[in-house]
């Protein structure tokens, strides 16, 4: 088999690459470990800055999106109880989408349906060859073994992919933060817990108030790493969650039965370059950011603007935007590493923090709280850098 450009990974990194680069001209192939379905049963982002909505546009893939999706011009922040907003309009000009990334994924296998795009599933003991030379992409499935030729690969695998690791150690280099806690998340028929969504620094711990729709609703709290989905009920999680927002939040927050459960450790991880010979990472493959600040999906969806952006330049007989990818797409993910990690260190209760740590996040927030100046950069930041 052959094709221009081959794909490791459906996820939505890979889906947008997909369709993009099929929507002007140039062929790929998708290879996927999992299942449509068990790839479409992870909940996971849900705050989509305006450079993914317009890139879900170009790919085709916008419209269900434009109908259901909920532009938000505001969040709001609390702490310990006392809750202020930060107006995105009004300080940078900007919103953001709320849309679930399940959603997303769910328009973009459509898209690629509806283009007859290949997408191959079940996909085990990808491999990939000659990255350096004349690439080639191996793996095996119920259907035996089977090879890939190819101009260049995509690793849009995700952090536990194979992508990153088929670079040699030599030439890649890794920073790491792991955050000493995680983030139990549920998901539940029940209205948000306000309009806009809420982050919530607290005593006990963070607490993110968010949503996917009128009557879907997304909520998370700060555990311990030792902490078990199992050691949690739903009314353990919906009491610890009420002690964590401000009261006027959870007087009249309605709970209910959760639909999902899981827990997210916390990681900032960067691995560069983004690039080796003819293979480009994008994605989770290359980055992982701490949720607090949504950028992790978002920022796959820059790297994915920098690749379609150079791969079609590349077939018109342009190879700067290929040659410029690692660089582009690593500017832009370290100021959303910045950002994401000093949202992350504000609004979390550290082990072993001392008063003057606590005092120093407190101060963070109230300089937010006050000053003009620190909303609009926390503003533009949130929405989104430009591309
Ligand atoms: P994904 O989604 O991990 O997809 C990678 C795909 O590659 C497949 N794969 C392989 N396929 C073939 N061969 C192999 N060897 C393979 N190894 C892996 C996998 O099965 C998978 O289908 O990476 P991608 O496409 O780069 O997308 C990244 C995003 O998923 C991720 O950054 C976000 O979900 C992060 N994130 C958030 N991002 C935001 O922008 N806004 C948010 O509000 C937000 N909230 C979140 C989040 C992530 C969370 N978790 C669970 C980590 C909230 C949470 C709780
Ligand atoms: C979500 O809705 O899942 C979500 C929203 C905002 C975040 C992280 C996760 O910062």
């Amino acid at each position: 088999m052959r094709t221009q450009v081959a794909i490791i990974g459906g996820g939505p990194s890979g889906l947008l690459l997909s369709q993009l680069l099929n929507r002007a001209g140039i062929a790929t192939v998708v290879l996927e470990r999992k299942s449509r379905d068990y790839v479409l049963g992870r909940i996971r982002a849900g705050v989509l800055e305006t450079g993914l909505v317009d890139l879900l546009h170009e790919a085709g893939a916008g419209d269900r999106m434009d109908r259901e999706g909920h532009l938000h011009d505001g969040c709001k922040l609390a702490q310990n109880g006392r809750m202020f907003r930060i107006d995105f309009r009004q300080a940078c000009g900007r919103q953001v989408m709320v849309y679930g990334q399940t959603e997303v994924t769910r328009d973009l296998y459509a898209a690629q349906d509806a283009i007859g795009a290949t997408v191959i599933h079940d996909t085990e003991d990808v491999a990939l060859h000659d990255l350096t030379g004349t690439p080639f992409v191996t793996w095996t499935d119920a259907g035996g073994s089977h090879r890939l030729d190819c101009d260049f690969i995509a690793g849009c695998d995700g952090f536990h992919g194979i992508s990153r690791q088929s670079i040699p150690t030599d030439v890649r280099r890794e920073f790491e933060k792991i955050y000493p806690f995680g983030w139990l998340g549920i998901l539940s028929h029940t209205p948000p817990a306000d309009s806009e969504l809420i982050y919530a620094a607290h005593d006990r711990g963070f607490a993110l108030a968010s949503m996917r729709s009128a009557t879907l609703s997304r909520s998370y709290i700060q555990v311990p790493l030792t902490d078990r989905v199992e050691d949690w009920s739903d009314d353990a999680f919906w009491t610890e969650f009420k002690a964590r927002m401000p009261a006027e939040v959870a007087d009249r927050l309605i709970t209910g039965p959760s639909i999902e459960k899981s827990i997210a450790p916390l990681r900032s991880f960067v691995s560069e370059p983004m690039r080796w010979g003819r293979l480009f990472l994008c994605g989770d493959a290359s980055h992982i950011v701490p949720p607090t600040g949504a950028k992790g999906l978002n920022l796959a969806a820059s790297d994915v603007h920098y690749l379609y952006e150079g791969l079609t330049a590349h077939y018109r007989g342009d190879d700067r935007g290929i040659e410029a990818y690692s660089q582009r797409a690593l500017a832009r993910v370290w100021q959303a590493m910045r950002f994401s990690w000093s949202l992350t260190m504000m609004m979390h209760r550290f082990p072993g923090a001392s008063d003057y740590d606590r005092r120093m996040q407190d101060t963070d927030l109230a300089q937010l709280e006050t000053s003009e100046t620190a909303r609009r950069l926390m503003a533009e930041n949130y929405t989104g850098l430009p591309y």
